[in-house]
Parts: structure tokens; sequence; C-alpha cells
């Protein structure tokens, strides 16, 4: 298992104003890091000087401590004005993960709340990832509707593979897995249980193939008959696997 790092873009507002960020492409907002601020401190992830125009940004995050506030800029209105605004989870993934989507912003900015101390660790499974454009599913089935809220989400990360390793759900729900780290190491949402680290035969019910490598990327699946439904990533045998239980209606 090689733990991907991914780009780490970190713009100390305070004491070191002007120093620009670095390292990364129009298109991809990556995040993976952990962040120690003292009350007051505040980090500004994102920098629209480097990108030149106000952009998309998809947030998903997963922040236990309360100490922390993340905040974007938006500009809004014909004149530009740019407001300041605290991000709150639209409840589209369910609460499982946090998430939110603003059209014009400006940056994005992570502060210690006042007189706290904000301390963001992913070895504790905190994350928070933005995807600077919007990251459609990359499989939706036929027939289905687009994403009723309320969904079973399982994120998944190069670290710390699937979260919640296995699910239950009842027939005709969906459930949504979300790549939630910056590693943009490809993963699968493949079908079938394995044999120690032969998982062939895969892929009958439901596969999102090796598509999934982007922070925010989604792969869903709505299981319409009951059973038992192990699952595992193609790339990663040995470590991602999880077990999707279908129950009866009654
Ligand atoms: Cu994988």
């Amino acid at each position: 298992m090689v733990l991907g790092l991914g780009i780490v873009l970190v713009m100390l507002v305070r004491p070191l104003a002007v120093q620009a960020t670095v390292g990364w492409e129009i298109g991809d907002m990556v995040l993976d890091f952990g962040l120690d601020l003292e009350s007051g401190d505040e980090v500004v992830l994102v920098d629209k000087h480097e990108v030149g125009e106000p952009f998309f940004a998809e947030l998903t995050w997963n922040l236990n401590s309360e100490n922390c506030v993340v905040q974007i800029q938006e500009s809004t209105g014909p004149d530009d004005t740019v407001t300041t605004k605290n991000v709150s989870d639209d409840g589209l993934l369910g609460g499982v993960v946090s998430h939110a989507r603003f059209q014009q912003v400006e940056v994005v900015m992570v502060k210690a709340a006042e007189g706290k101390h904000c301390d963001i660790d992913p070895s504790q499974d905190e994350f928070l990832v933005i995807a600077r454009e919007s990251r459609a599913p990359v499989s939706v089935e036929e027939g289905v509707s687009p994403a009723p809220i309320g969904a079973v989400v399982v994120t998944f990360r190069a670290t710390t593979f699937f979260m919640p390793k296995d699910v239950t759900v009842k027939a005709g729900e969906k459930v949504v897995w979300v790549y939630a780290d910056g590693a943009q190491e490809p993963h699968s949402v493949t079908s079938g249980g394995c044999r120690v680290n032969d998982c062939s035969g895969g892929g009958k019910e439901f596969n999102s193939g090796l598509t999934v490598n982007k922070p925010g990327q989604r792969f869903e699946h709505v299981f319409k008959q009951p059973g038992i439904f192990p699952y595992h990533c193609d790339l990663h045998l040995g470590s991602m696997q999880g077990t999707v239980v279908v129950q009866d209606l009654q």
C-alpha cells in the first residue's frame, strides 16, 4: 500500500502575509493535511489570484473539532461584492460526511475559533477536501433519479480504506462512495468478495472502474435486491474491502 500524499497547499496568512501558494494546477485543488492553529490564526487554502478569477468549489470534510471554523469568501452581485460565509453542511451526503458547494469562491479559509485551538489530524480521520470543479458521480444507473438525500455514505482514502467498511441498507436505498483523500491515487468500487488476494470474477453487480481518483468524486449504486454484497478495490485487494448488507423492506 503506497501512501500517496496530496499536494499540500497552505498559505499562512499570519504572519507570512504575502507568501504565495504554489504547486497546484488549474482544475485541481487537493488537500490532505494536518493543521495546528491557535486562537486567531487563519490559513488560506485557496488563493484566487493563483487562478485569476472566482471559481466553483465543492467541499467535503470531516472535522471532529468544533474549534475549527471553515469559511469561504464568495463574490456576489453585479459589483462582485465579496462576502465571508461560514461553511456548513448542506446535507447532500446525509451528514455522514459534510458537504457544501459554492459558485463564486475567492478563497477558502480555516480559522481557529475565538479562544480555541484548531487541530486537524488526518490520522484521526479528519480531513477537508476541496474540489475546484464539480465532481459529478462517475456512474449513474439508468432510470434512477439523481441523488436522493439520505443515502448511506462510505468514504474512502488511500490511508484508511473504506469507512465504514460494512454498511446495512434497505432494499431500494442508495450507497454513495466518496473519495475523501488528496492522494489522487485511483481506486475502484467493485462488487465481489475476495479469497485472500484473489478477487477474480468481481464487478458483476456494480463496478466503478478505476475512474475514482479525484477528491470529492463519487460512485453510487442503488441496491434493489436484498442480499449480502461484498466489494473491493481492484488495485488494493488486500486492504480495501467492504460489505453492503441489503435488508428486505419487511
Ligand atoms: Cu484502492
